[in-house]
């Protein structure tokens, strides 16, 4: 079959870790840094437009009017401890399906990857707290945001990817859950197969080769079979 790799997204798309993850830990460093800000779960959905942490904390304060904080790296660094201890108390956990489509792709020998615009720090302590060892080490690449220099909706990440790979775009399939991973993955060439997340689950996603709710609905062969030649 034509397909022989799977790029997966990590936020949303691995794991629910945008509502009970990245939005608290985001609050905790507020409350940490003295900042009386509160990013209340349909606030965050709106704010995920913006792709990146700190470039969320930097529009969140332009489109507030807010004033900039001191060191805003230090408060995404701070953000991303609190994230750490998250799920490293084992908060979030893999979404269902993940494990079985990771069997079935490796039964066909496809190969697997991450793509994603969170850390690699972040990427390591959500695998290594919810995925078994023999799961996550079947991911053969890991594209992360210290990889690039412009973070998705550019195609930058899923392009590294497949030099990564060796692979040409229509060898490889995305796995993503939002429209700025869409547009990044389709931006590099890549068909893309959404699943449904929590905070997009009423995107339009005319331009995906699939859109699903859940891993088992994800027909490997027969994606194959429509990718693009
Ligand atoms: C994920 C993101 C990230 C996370 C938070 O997008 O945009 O910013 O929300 O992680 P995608 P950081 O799923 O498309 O990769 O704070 O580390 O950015
Ligand atoms: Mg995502």
């Amino acid at each position: 079959m034509p397909l022989r790799a799977l790029l997966f997204d990590v936020d949303g798309t691995l794991a629910e870790t945008e509502r009970d993850g990245h939005r608290i830990a985001f609050n905790r460093a507020f409350t940490d840094e003295g900042l009386d800000w509160h990013w209340d779960e349909s606030l965050y959905g709106e704010l995920l437009q913006v792709a990146g942490g700190r470039e969320r904390i930097d529009h969140f304060v332009a489109k507030f009017g807010l004033p900039r904080p001191a060191d805003s790296a230090a408060l995404h660094a701070r953000k991303n401890r609190h994230y750490a201890e998250l799920v490293a108390m084992g908060s979030i956990q893999p979404r269902a399906g993940l494990r079985d489509l990771l069997n079935r792709a490796r039964t066909l020998g496809l190969q697997l990857g991450i793509v994603t615009t969170t850390s690699r720090n972040n990427v390591i302590a959500l695998l290594s707290a919810s995925i078994e060892p023999d799961i996550r080490e079947a991911f053969s690449i890991l594209v992360t945001s210290e990889d690039v220099t412009r973070k998705k909706p550019s195609p930058e990440c899923y392009s590294l990817a497949l030099d990564q790979l060796g692979l040409p775009a229509c060898d490889a399939l995305a796995v993503e859950d939002s429209r700025n991973g869409l547009e990044s993955a389709l931006g590099a060439g890549l068909d893309v197969v959404i699943i449904r997340s929590h905070y997009f689950r009423h995107e339009v996603f005319r331009e995906a080769l699939a859109v699903v709710d859940a891993f088992d609905a994800v027909d490997l062969e027969g994606l194959s079979r429509s990718m693009s030649p």
